[in-house]
């Protein structure tokens, strides 16, 4: 292996296999990382808990019960594991086969990967994929950042100001897909889209008011996480034009996604990221989105979408009629220049060697 290539192990999130969707953002962040590593020479092993399908890209699936989601949890939640933890159990085998490798990218939203640092041998990064949740995994953040200053990684500035930590010890690197699933779409149907895990931190029922209100048909797609608020939606609001389209793969997903005038994007929590903005803006499709979280940081206002006051359905309804305003070209070039795999690639590798040289 020539010195700038790198064996790299990178262990995924413990809430559920690869592929199930349950992982939400982190999944498609952690398979384009490997993706656009492994396309620049380094040699990438993913773990993972059994069940994970990933193509062309070597994964070790390991038993073990999965991981309570960080954020259906208290902020003082003593930190707990199952009973034979698949996140124990990843942590086991890394520590075995650590000579194996040049550097460690943790993908785990969790405390025990972040102590685990110290112990090991070999460095490891950490990719923070949420804003702040738990005051336990907060703290070790701040610890981890102090010992190994350079060696956590977020999205964005706001998602990394939630944990309170000094702003020269972390970088963030925004996020990146592979522009060619997506294609760009100039003359979109009358619909827009909304994107995500149903789930009330995504507060879906804004975007369904929205579209009550302009008469515009909604095309909801993602993982069904509660069943339960759905139906309250659809309770709610029972003459809405809305049609849930399920949990797509990326290829339909974009389908449907490129033929919409704008995608809604109305997050109640802190959005560390929100990959679906990105995907919106690869097939030319205007974001508009609450001014909350790191969606914040990727939509140039009046040029790619449109920022609205948090939890304001009149906003969204007001950004919605100005919609003309907007280039779809635009969208697509801000999707080229800022988030395409190359990129983003760029920025990783760049923050790995820092770590390695350092
Ligand atoms: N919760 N405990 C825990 N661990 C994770 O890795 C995790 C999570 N909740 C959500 C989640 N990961 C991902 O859906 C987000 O990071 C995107």
């Amino acid at each position: 292996m020539s010195s700038n290539l790198l064996k790299l192990l990178l262990i995924s999130t413990p809430v559920g296999p690869l592929g199930s969707g349950i992982g939400g953002g982190v999944e498609l962040t952690l398979l384009n990382i490997a993706k656009t590593l492994q396309q620049r020479g380094h040699k990438i092993t993913v773990l993972a808990p059994e069940g994970s399908v990933v193509e062309s890209i070597n994964v070790i699936e390991i038993s073990g019960n999965l991981q309570i989601m960080a954020q259906s949890q208290d902020r003082d939640t003593p930190i707990i594991l199952p009973p034979d933890s698949v996140l124990e159990n990843m942590w086991d085998y890394a520590r075995k086969m650590q000579n194996n490798y040049d550097l460690i990218i943790n993908f785990a939203y969790d405390w025990l990967p972040l102590y685990l640092t110290p112990f090991f041998k070999i460095k490891i990064l950490h990719w923070i994929s949420m804003g702040s949740f738990s005051d336990a995994l907060d703290l070790i953040v701040q610890k981890t950042i102090e010992q190994f200053p350079n060696t956590i990684g977020f999205y964005t500035k706001t998602q990394a100001e939630t944990f309170n930590i000094i702003p020269q010890n972390f970088t963030c690197l925004q996020s990146g897909i592979s522009l060619e699933q997506y294609q760009f779409c100039a003359t979109p149907k009358h619909q827009l889209a909304w994107l995500g895990r149903i789930a009330p931190e995504k507060a879906l029922e804004d975007a369904v008011l929205a579209a009550k209100i302009t008469g515009i048909p909604l095309k909801i797609m993602g993982k069904m996480q509660d069943e339960s608020y759905w139906q309250k939606i659809n309770q709610d609001y029972p003459d809405a034009p809305i049609e849930y389209l399920g949990f797509l793969s990326t290829n339909e997903l974009q389908k449907h996604l490129r033929e919409c005038q704008a995608l809604l994007m109305t997050p109640r929590w802190v959005e560390a990221f929100g990959n679906v903005a990105i995907e919106a803006l690869a097939c030319g499709v205007p974001v508009i989105a609450y001014r909350r979280g790191g969606t914040a940081e990727i939509v140039r206002e009046g040029e790619t979408g449109w920022l609205v006051e948090p939890d304001s359905v009149e906003g969204l309804v007001e950004a919605i009629k100005k919609l003309d305003k907007i280039d779809r070209l635009w969208c697509r070039k801000q999707a080229e220049t800022e988030y395409s795999l190359e990129a983003w690639g760029h920025r990783v590798e760049k923050w790995l060697f820092e770590v390695i040289q350092s």
